[in-house]
């Protein structure tokens, strides 16, 4: 039998073996539901709360100091080390998909456990997801605990904004150099659903994110840290690699080397080694499977630990960068 204990201001409500006391007002009575009411509320009221927050966030996210493409378990993991350690900087992460957590809803196929390979273990110690010690590796019961638990980790810190159902459709970019180099400003953005029905609506332009430490002509403010892109979307696939497409057309010295055949042994340790700035265009970094397919990595299949580790990287190099 468990006891679990709310308390607001007004009212405490006590949940033991079944029966619900609302303690001050009374509102249930002896297990008596007839009475039972909630607060009253308009319709417009409901409406306002949700859209005034949502465009207030919109708002105060128009400039970034982090932008995470994709809220698998390794933008969410880079998400939760940034976020933790400053929380004085702004972090948005834009996922396309209503659910974020990507694949990490399942441990393989249609299998629930989740398998990390140590030394991974110590992320899940920090986020206090439990699980059995294998030895070489461990094993979450079901990968639903670890993505819910660091979704909802990150999701409590107040500089984190989450937006959902909305797709990363391209880059903002600003000339960098004498000899044509660019550097990536912010993300162009629309809602997914917009996003899949471009050829079929007429022309419905997006919106944008734009990174800190610009001016408003476009240059640099040198007083001030810029912002970054850390692009996790994932391998290639229908969304997957986004940005590694489309960095590599930008920067015209580089190709998507594209993922290679499944090596658990290798591809982990080689998707974290890789993972981090992209030398290319200014201020992106990457992690996760999005590294193994711009820099031709194996494939790890259902073993996750150099998601989360990747994004520990990716982070503490953003952390370095905002440090210095
Ligand atoms: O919806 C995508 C997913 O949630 C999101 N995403 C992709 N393109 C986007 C875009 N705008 C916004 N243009 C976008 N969001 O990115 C997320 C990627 O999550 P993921 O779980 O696919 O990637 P990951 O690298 O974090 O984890 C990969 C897990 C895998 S795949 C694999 C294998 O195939 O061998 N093994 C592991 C452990």
């Amino acid at each position: 039998m468990s006891t679990t204990q709310t308390s607001t201001e007004t009212a405490q409500l006590s949940l033991t073996g079944g029966a619900i006391r609302h303690a001050l007002s009374d509102v249930v009575k002896a297990d008596d539901w007839s009475d039972f009411k909630f607060t009253p509320i308009r319709e417009s009221t409901v409406s306002r709360a949700m859209t005034s927050r949502y465009f207030k966030d919109m708002d105060k996210y128009a400039v970034a100091d982090v932008i995470i493409i994709g809220a698998g378990s390794s933008g969410l993991s880079a998400a939760y080390v940034i976020c933790k350690n400053r929380p004085d900087l702004k972090v948005v992460c834009i996922e396309s998909n209503v659910s974020p957590g990507g694949g990490a809803w399942l441990g393989g196929q249609l299998f629930s456990a989740m398998i990390m390979r140590k030394p991974a273990h110590l992320f899940l110690d920090e986020v206090n997801v439990p699980y059995e010690d294998e030895g070489d590796y461990v094993v979450v019961k079901h990968a639903a605990l670890f993505t819910s638990t660091v979704l909802s980790e990150v999701l409590k810190f107040p500089n984190f904004k989450l937006f959902n159902a909305t797709a990363v459709e391209d880059l903002v970019t600003r000339p960098a150099g004498s000899n044509g180099e660019v550097t990536a400003a912010g993300v162009v953005t629309n809602w997914t659903l917009v996003t899949m029905n471009h050829d079929t609506q007429s022309c419905m332009d997006p919106n944008v994110i734009e990174l800190a430490g610009y001016q408003d002509d476009g240059s640099r403010d040198e007083s001030a840290k810029h912002g970054v892109i850390l692009s996790t979307t994932g391998h290639d696939g229908p969304f997957g690699a986004f940005t590694a497409k489309r960095i590599v057309q930008i920067d015209g010295n580089q190709t998507v080397a594209g993922m290679k055949g499944l090596d658990m042994n290798h591809a982990e340790a080689a998707v974290v080694k890789m993972s981090g700035e992209y030398k290319g265009v200014g201020n992106v970094y990457f992690a996760g499977m999005e590294s193994a397919t711009l820099h031709g990595l194996n494939r790890m299949g259902p073993t996750f630990g150099a998601m989360a580790v990747s994004g520990i990287k990716a982070a503490d190099e953003i952390l370095k960068h905002f440090a210095a």
